[in-house]
Parts: structure tokens; C-alpha cells; sequence
């Protein structure tokens, strides 16, 4: 069975509480359930997890590579600034995919750097909750 595991950072706790002009109205909760429910249809194991912690995303993802599962990641402000994370995606060789809700390069110029993308398969942005979803069916065609 294909293993996914979907990795939130910092902040992403606080979806649907506020600033919903730049993030939307969906909770973490919701684009959860979403994926769940996308997840069971394609027959594929799905981990959802956030925190608020750097080393514990670098730990998600080392575990994701051991588990040769295939990642969706929004790093939160941790893209526009670590390097670990570049490091552990280098490091891992399983398929990583870079998701974000909004268009990060339409916003302030220090998001549009990303030390994620140049590691990553792909990026997904700009899109709200729906980045989400997409991120999943490219990753699910990308691994198939
Ligand atoms: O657009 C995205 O998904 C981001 O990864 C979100 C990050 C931001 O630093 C990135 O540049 C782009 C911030 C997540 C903060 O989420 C909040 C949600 C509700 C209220 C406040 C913050």
C-alpha cells in the first residue's frame, strides 16, 4: 500500500482562525478530512501531522524516507529560511512535494525564496485548502 505523509509547520495550527482574506476559512481539520477522504478512494495510507518545532519537521522527515513514503510538506516560514530541512529532503530520496495555501511569490519578496523548492518534485501554491488536494493527485500520479 502507498504510504503518504503530510507535514505541516509552523502556525498552520491556527488555519481558520484568522486572516482568512490570505489563508482562507478551512481548519487544519478540514484539510485533513479532505485528504483522508481522497486518500481512502486511492487505496493509500495517509499520516497528517503539524508542529510548530523545526527538528521535529526534520524528524517527520527522516521518518517519512524510512517509511518510503512520499511527503506533501508546507513548511510554513520555515521554507524561506532552513536550510536543515533542505538538508533532510536531500538527504531522504523519496518524492517531496512543496504545498502552500497562498501565492507566495504574489506576496512579500522575502517569500519568495524557498530553500524547499529546489529540493522538492514539484510546488503547488495559491491556491487555498485546494493546494492541498492537488499536491495529493500529483504525488499519487507522480508515484504511480
Ligand atoms: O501559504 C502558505 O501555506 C504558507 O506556507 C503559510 C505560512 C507562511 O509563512 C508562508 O510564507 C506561506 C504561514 C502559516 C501561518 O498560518 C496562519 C494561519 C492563520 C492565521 C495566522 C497564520
Amino acid at each position: 500500500m502507498k504510504v503518504v505523509h503530510v507535514l505541516n509547520g509552523p502556525n498552520l495550527n491556527l488555519l481558520g482562525t484568522r486572516e482568512p482574506s490570505t489563508y482562507g476559512t478551512a481548519t487544519l481539520k478540514d484539510i485533513e478530512a479532505a485528504l483522508q477522504k481522497k486518500a481512502k478512494a486511492a487505496k493509500v495510507k495517509l499520516v497528517f501531522r503539524q508542529t510548530n518545532r523545526e527538528g521535529e519537521l526534520v524528524d517527520w522527515i527522516q521518518e517519512a524516507g524510512a517509511a518510503k513514503a512520499g511527503v506533501l510538506l508546507n513548511a510554513g516560514a520555515y521554507t524561506h529560511t532552513s536550510i536543515a530541512l533542505h538538508d533532510a529532503i536531500r538527504a531522504i530520496g523519496v518524492s517531496v512535494i512543496e504545498v502552500h495555501l497562498s501565492n507566495v511569490f504574489a506576496r512579500e519578496s522575502f517569500r519568495h525564496h524557498s530553500y524547499i523548492s529546489p529540493v522538492a518534485k514539484g510546488v503547488i501554491c495559491g491556491f487555498g485548502a485546494a493546494s492541498y488536494e492537488l499536491a495529493f493527485d500529483a504525488l499519487i500520479s507522480h508515484l504511480a
